[in-house]
């Protein structure tokens, strides 16, 4: 059967559902995933544990506009060969719900069954305070940043939902978990398909929230994603515009049957657009080097007269303000992630919870492809931006903020570390510029 062919979903034909990992309903299918586990590492064919993983490490997208649209088909094509290797035609792939807040630390530990070192589901490469239960940070595993922006790739407003959601819970999921997650093979651990199914209901309940995806006929709908097989292991190449819409493929999220079947969704976006008369305010800094310690980053205007948060706010409303890491470079695979504030005071600690948290510093598969192998160095090294319209507003607001200039605090962070205290890290990060701007 044509999985990807547009109107394959007839009524007549079931969907599946994906379920919480957390959610009682999900043992069957954690069991026969276990199961598949098992079997595909016997097993030397395309279905192969190892061929599905290297199938990421050739031909995986992040940090361009079809990270989204690839990795839905790749879970999809995953979900069919574990349905063939194990003769379990309904199954379907759970997803870790991880969430932010602090009533649900819960959701940020390790689902138990991955805890067991005894299952095929634990991978001792990890971080062992992971493995052992501990929680991933609040920030590492907040999407609400990416949920405010209205389309999914880059426009004048910003960098777009697909790579702010890249950005943060994606990467830092990633980088905290450690072991496997931090490489290009990351789907060697078996946690790497739960974590990308929550990124991919993520984006399906921004859609279904009115989140405004690329038409199906762009140049972006009609691109290919390549590197896939069917279960029998003919090439199978899926356009991102055939991926926009979970239930054509045959499956939804437990939080999205409402939706699917008619109910009203929850929560729509706030989809005001400021216009932007491209004018901008910019602050640089010198080059900055993080290696599992705090940092500080002193931004100065080039303005004669000093500039404050309340000065930008006050000279741009309506307008978004933004900060921008860019020149981002890294020696070797990067294992720390980092809380990035704005003007927190040295004497202030540290809350994500608080006023000036802004989101989280994290790079994936940055610095080299695969460690000993092949690497892949990106000139001019990576971006990243935080739109921190929000965060200017709530010092304005509370009159913090209104010293002269600018600074941006980075905070190391790893599962297992007390908050706050450095982290031992291998890797270092450089970041070259910092940038302030209004849109
Ligand atoms: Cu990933």
């Amino acid at each position: 059967m044509p999985a990807f062919a547009r109107g394959r979903i007839r009524l007549s034909q079931s969907v599946t559902v994906r379920h919480s990992v957390l959610s009682p309903l999900a043992s069957n299918d954690l069991a026969t995933y276990a199961q598949a586990i098992t079997l595909m590492k016997a097993r030397s064919d395309f279905a192969s544990w190892e061929e599905q993983a290297k199938i990421h490490d050739a031909h995986c997208h992040h940090r361009t506009p079809y990270f989204l649209p690839w990795h839905r088909a790749y879970l999809h094509r995953f979900e069919e060969i574990v349905r063939m290797v194990t003769g379990e035609p309904q199954f379907a792939l759970p997803y870790w719900p991880y969430a932010p807040s602090s009533q649900e630390e819960d959701s940020r530990r390790l689902p138990p069954p991955f805890r067991d070192p005894a299952s095929v589901l634990f991978d001792p490469s990890r971080n062992a305070a992971v493995n052992s239960g501990a929680a991933l940070s609040s920030g590492t595993c907040d999407p609400s940043a990416a949920m405010q922006y209205a389309s999914l790739l880059k426009d004048p407003q910003g960098q777009g939902f697909s790579r702010a959601l890249e950005v943060q819970p994606h990467n830092p999921v990633h980088v905290d978990i450690n072991g496997n997650m931090l490489t290009s093979f990351s789907p060697l651990d078996p946690i790497f398909w739960l974590h990308h199914a929550q990124i991919d209901r993520l984006w399906q309940r921004w859609t279904n929230d009115g989140g405004v995806n690329p038409g199906a006929g762009t140049g972006w709908g009609n691109t290919k994603m390549v590197g896939f097989s069917d279960t029998a292991g003919d090439p199978s190449e899926p356009r991102a515009g055939d991926l926009l819409d979970t239930s054509e493929l045959g499956y939804v999220y437990d939080t999205d049957v409402a939706t699917f079947f008619g109910g009203s969704s929850i929560g729509l976006l706030d989809k005001e657009r400021v216009m932007s008369d491209g004018s901008r305010i910019e602050a640089a800094a010198p080059l900055v080097r993080l290696r599992g310690g705090q940092a500080r980053i002193n931004l100065e205007s080039r303005r004669d007269e000093p500039l404050s948060i309340l000065k930008l706010t006050q000279e741009s409303p309506g307008r978004r303000v933004v900060l921008r890491l860019s020149g981002l470079t890294a020696d070797r695979l990067v294992d720390t992630t980092y809380d990035v504030y704005l003007d927190l005071p040295p004497d202030t600690p540290p809350n994500p919870e608080g006023p000036h948290y802004v989101g989280k510093l994290a790079l994936f598969t940055l610095g080299a492809h695969r460690e000993g192998d092949h690497e892949h160095h990106h000139g001019g090294g990576d971006e990243i931006e935080y739109d921190i319209t929000a965060t200017a507003s709530r010092l304005e607001q509370r009159g913090l903020g209104r010293g002269t200039g600018f600074s941006v605090v980075l905070i190391p962070t790893r599962p297992g570390v007390a908050y706050g205290e450095p982290v031992d890290s291998q890797s270092e990060i450089q970041i070259e510029r910092a940038i302030i701007e209004t849109r």
